[in-house]
């Protein structure tokens, strides 16, 4: 049912920015001309950075699209070495209060080298970010398939295009030899579980498969069916290691050879072997034509609820220009076909990443091409997985923010553990890093291990979730994780001597140092900015949910009390926020953490209604910081400008982001290496230049770039549950739908 009254929304006002015209009718909104958006190349991949990802939320794969030899990179988003382990250090909690008075007397040094010595994780943590071979573990490539053709002849390949189409999230490859046409189709369904390639014009005869791993595997191989299965170690003694099982077949019919394959892991389900095989069965029965259609179905169910148009470029979405081509014209003259591809790429691999009943996705979404991935491809909980989901409300895919909410439900557990062994405290924490195995101890380093504000910063990701749907239930379900995060810190913060206020202690700015008035370097501190405004956000959050829930009134009150201890926002003499308690001076002032504007963006701390005096301050924040750095920090300053209403500077940090050093061939964002945390930020960003509604209001185009004069956008959400609909010409709104 659409609700058309914005008093359901409960928003006071409804604020546009330049002519607003509220349609409230259901659709009186023409669409402009849609092509489908087709991202071409006209080469194979020769990096893997160049490959065209294909994923389900379970599977995931990236070909090198060859057309003779190929190589496939096959994912599956639960294969991680490690097991679950004690991670607990009993000597860090008789130290806690001497670290924390150490910090009351302002030797933050003194206090750090305590922390060294004692406040880190039993055990080896995250193996400094190399945890394969360690009870932390590596999510890791599964392994390769690879497919010769054999065509009978030497002649040369002509006319090789591949491609990805956004709208269906399946890939083409086609050439020709000797005037004869060939071409390949993927895609990975995620109604049947299975990857499905249709190769035409041979048969299967002149096609070998064989699936290969470099370690921990058996690989089997026939004529027309290649599997693999391995152990990987758990490297805790006694554990078994996670099991997987993986299988490719070729089934030839009339015309063409049909390639299904599927995997599963122990952690999966249960008999890995038997769901494949059920998989590919499954597959085989069904063939080509239902296959896609039940592809189409689900995966345009969630795709096709946005559309973005700018400067009318969805009219010549798919023409046949390469994205290298697409890619200079932006670079060159703004065209905004490239900023169209990007936001709907970032969509795209939301839902190809993850899934409602599995996880959400990590560093690298599901893909990666290693048994060691970069910093173990885990969930970083001090801005990446939280970047991760930051489009998921916005651009109307809320159930794939689901994974991460029941993911952090099942980090209380551990959390619980951790609060009682390492600080003697009520509630649950995690700190900097989390993997499969639900790891909530701090990390192995304090300078960048100590904060413990990670699980209140997931926690929030519940409320968000709440915001944009108001769905009282699922408040109800997780209020209790929501109410333990907070809980922790009632027990932990200490009184900050100056003025009284309450903080946190030890933490840090992550994974910012400063200078100490003596020169000596720090990390380890009281009340980072940072955790003042996540705690802010996460208190007034239960606050809100206790008044909705009708329950909890006196941890409420507790919560209010608290809240009036907490230290006001500071800003420097030198106009900038204060990133901690105290001016300090950055050791790296151009650091690619911003994490004191956390309260900017993703948080509403600071917002032009609420707080328009320390807008200046956080514009100073990020001019200090500069525009340069790694790709997620420059999609970060995308929203915080967006957020800034500063469209023509958001644009500038999209350009950035979009700049090589940043952005992989594929469109993969590049730390580097590769990290999706970036894709997603920079599609959140878009949409924050489009729409906003932290503030009280829907406010529309609040940050347009003056390029994109003229555009469209349909289905971009609203907290509240508003659908939004909105076209604008010459930068003014002509049209708006809010349903
Ligand atoms: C954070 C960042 C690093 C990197 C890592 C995975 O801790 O500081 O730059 O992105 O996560």
């Amino acid at each position: 049912m659409y609700l058309c009254s914005l008093m359901t929304l409960q928003l006071k006002t409804l604020s546009l920015i330049g002519l607003l015209l509220l349609a409230i009718c259901l659709s009186c909104t023409k669409s402009p001309e849609i092509q489908d958006i087709i991202i071409n190349y006209n080469s194979p991949a020769s990096l893997w950075e160049e490959c065209i990802p294909l994923g389900n939320g379970h599977l995931g794969m990236m070909s090198d699209a060859k057309p003779l030899h190929e190589t496939i990179t096959l994912n599956d988003i639960t294969l991680w070495s490690g097991a679950p382990s004690d991670d607990s250090n009993p000597d860090a909690k008789s130290h806690l209060h001497e670290i924390q008075q150490l910090l009351i007397d302002g030797k933050n040094v003194e206090a750090q080298q305590l922390m060294y010595e004692t406040f880190v994780c039993g055990g080896q943590g995250s193996g400094h970010g190399n945890g394969a071979n360690v009870p932390y573990g590596s999510y890791q490539m599964l392994g390769a398939l690879t497919i010769d053709y054999d065509f009978g002849t030497n002649a040369p390949v002509n006319d090789y295009r591949r491609s990805l189409n956004l709208n269906d999230a399946v890939s083409q490859v086609s050439f020709f030899i000797d005037g004869q046409p060939f071409q390949r189709s993927y895609f990975l369904s995620r109604e049947d579980d299975v990857a499905v390639m249709r190769i035409t014009n041979v048969n299967p005869s002149a096609i070998n498969i064989a699936l290969s791993r470099s370690e921990h595997a058996t690989v089997f191989s026939s004529e027309n069916e290649t599997t693999i299965q391995g152990q990987l170690p758990s490297n805790v003694d006694g554990v078994e290691g996670m099991r997987f099982f993986a299988k490719a077949v070729l089934v030839p019919t009339d015309t063409v050879t049909m390639l299904y394959y599927a995997s599963a892991t122990d952690y999966f389900c249960k008999d890995p072997e038997t769901y494949v095989n059920e998989r590919i069965e499954n597959a085989s029965n069904l063939g080509y034509e239902r296959l896609l259609e039940r592809h189409l179905h689900s995966y345009k169910s969630l795709f096709d609820r946005v559309v973005l148009d700018l400067d009318g470029v969805l009219a010549r979405a798919n023409s046949p220009m390469t994205l290298q081509e697409h890619w200079q014209q932006f670079l060159e003259d703004d065209d905004p076909w490239l900023p169209v591809a990007y936001f709907q790429f970032g969509r795209y691999l939301l839902i190809s990443s993850t899934r409602e009943d599995l996880l959400p996705p990590n560093l690298q979404g599901l893909w990666a091409n290693t048994i060691q991935t970069p910093w173990n491809g885990d969930y970083h909980l001090n801005i990446n997985v939280e970047m991760n989901h930051w489009p998921c409300e916005v651009c109307n895919l809320s159930e794939l923010h689901l994974p991460l909410i029941h993911f952090t439900q099942s980090l209380v557990e551990s959390g619980t553990k951790t609060a009682t062994g390492f600080y003697g405290a009520r509630g649950w924490t995690a700190h900097v890093i989390s993997n499969l195995w639900r790891f909530t101890a701090p990390g192995e380093h304090p300078s960048w291990g100590a904060t413990n504000t990670g699980g209140a910063w997931l926690a929030l990701h519940a409320w968000q979730h709440y915001q944009f749907t108001r769905d009282t239930a699922f408040l109800k379900e997780v209020y209790p994780m929501m109410k333990g995060a907070a809980r922790f810190f009632l027990d932990i913060m200490v009184e900050e001597p100056e003025h009284g206020w309450l903080v946190t202690a030890p933490t840090t700015s992550p994974e910012n140092s400063f200078y100490m008035v003596d020169g000596r370097v720090a990390s380890v501190c009281m009340g980072s900015t940072m955790d003042v405004q996540i705690l802010t956000e996460l208190f007034n959050a239960l606050i809100q949910s206790t008044e909705i829930l009708q329950c909890d009134q006196a941890f409420a009150d507790s919560l209010q009390h608290t809240i009036k201890r907490f230290p006001p926002m500071q800003v420097s003499e030198n106009g900038y926020l204060m990133e901690w308690l105290k001016d300090y001076r950055e050791v790296e002032p151009q650091h690619r953490h911003i994490s004191h504007l956390f309260g900017l963006y993703p948080g509403s701390t600071i917002t032009s209604r609420k707080t328009p005096e320390l807008l200046e301050a956080c514009k100073e924040t990020l001019r200090r910081r500069g525009d340069e750095s790694t790709g997620w920090s420059r999609a970060w300053k995308i929203n915080f400008w967006a957020r800034l209403g500063e469209g023509d500077h958001a644009y500038q940090l999209l350009k950035n982001l979009l700049q090589p050093v940043t952005t992989y061939p594929n469109l993969f964002c590049a730390h580097p290496p590769f990290q999706i945390d970036g894709n997603f930020g920079g599609t959140a960003g878009i949409a924050e230049m489009l729409i906003q509604s932290h503030d009280g209001t829907i406010d529309l185009l609040p940050a347009l770039p003056s390029v994109w004069k003229n555009g469209y956008f349909k289905g971009l959400k609203a907290r509240g549950g508003a659908t939004v609909e909105c076209q604008w010409k010459n930068g003014e709104i002509v049209k708006s739908t809010i349903k």
